[in-house]
């Protein structure tokens, strides 16, 4: 019952805050958009989504980030956006817990949040429970089901046995945790000759990503292959496994499709890539910001899609738009 009244007044609020807005003209309205960091081709190419859905609405985004994929560089970018007082806010969260706090201080300021690619809390929104309950929506992928993915990728390649592992970015970051935990549930559950070693953290440097490879190398001779579960991890563990000379041997799975990978499968070194719609996250997360900005109702989760790369599909025109811009 209680959760009921929470939900209720929070629904005031919005409808309040919306029919505030509805006076803007679009021109006025200013969006800012925060990516994880802004030198990742993902997230560049989610503000080319993000800028052609502002240029159909008439209205601005602003793309304002740090260079690194870190909560305490992202808080203060975040403070000045909100300092700067948009109309809406548009922020993939480096941390689901670090970030509650700060972007609780954009919700208090009457700033209406909506989280891209990642999530804060447990993702869920407007449900009246937990202490990040409170953005109006999520549009990302789904990174579990993405996870799955790579690990049935992985499987088929591989043979259905061998030792594997994921080479992954921090604990604590929602997408890249989902993506390894729907890795290691399909591996369990359907492939029970598959072993997942330990997983090598590389804080989304590619350099340590390579390095780690080598030393995984070192202690399992036999290993099979390697999901890279972001763009940094693969490009690092691709890099690893070709200065190891074992490109033959290694099955690396790539999630994120820049072009550095993609020509990757190419020659050989990357077996596949999970291309993310990451221009398709940016278009709707402006649309649903504008839809709440004028009034209307907005669903809390909207899911973006996949396209898989491989030797297969990787010169195809049909494919070559879903190649990160860099
Ligand atoms: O994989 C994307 C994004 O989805 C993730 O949250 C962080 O890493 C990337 O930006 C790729 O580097």
């Amino acid at each position: 019952m209680k959760t009921f009244f929470i939900s209720a007044a929070l629904a005031c609020a919005m409808a309040t805050a919306g029919l505030a807005q509805d006076a803007k003209a679009p021109e006025d309205i200013t969006i800012a958009l925060v990516p994880g960091l802004t030198t990742d081709a993902f997230y560049i190419t989610m503000n080319r989504g993000a800028q052609a859905a502002a240029e159909a609405l008439g209205i601005k985004v602003d793309f304002q980030g740090a260079e690194e994929f870190d909560p305490v560089l992202q808080t203060p970018v975040l403070d000045a956006v909100i300092g700067r007082g948009p109309d809406a806010i548009l922020i993939a969260p480096t941390d689901s817990t670090q970030m509650i706090e700060p972007l609780r201080r954009a919700s208090d300021a009457g700033i209406p949040v909506i989280t891209v690619d990642t999530f804060i809390d447990d993702g869920k929104y407007q449900d009246g429970a937990g202490d990040g309950d409170f953005p109006l929506a999520y549009i990302a992928s789904d990174n579990l089901g993405g996870g799955r993915m790579a690990a049935r990728y992985m499987a088929d390649k591989i043979g259905g046995e061998g030792k594997v592992y994921v080479s992954n970015l921090r604990p604590g970051v929602s997408t890249t945790d989902q993506r390894e935990e729907g890795f290691k549930a399909e591996m369990a559950a359907s492939f029970p000759k598959i072993e997942v070693l330990e997983t090598q953290y590389n804080d989304n440097d590619a350099s340590l990503a390579a390095s780690q490879f080598q030393a995984v190398l070192a202690r399992n001779p036999d290993i099979k292959g390697v999901f890279g579960a972001n763009l940094f991890s693969a490009l690092g563990a691709g890099n690893g496994v070709e200065s190891a000379g074992k490109v033959d041997d290694v099955t690396v799975i790539a999630f994120d499709a820049p072009g550095s990978i993609v020509n990757n499968i190419s020659s050989g070194l990357i077996d596949a890539a999970i291309a993310q719609h990451p221009a398709e996250i940016g278009y709707f997360g402006v649309m649903a910001a504008y839809a709440n900005l004028t009034g209307q109702s907005i669903p809390t989760g909207i899911g973006t899609g996949f396209t898989v790369i491989d030797a297969g599909n990787v010169d195809d025109e049909a494919t070559r738009k879903f190649i990160y811009s860099e």
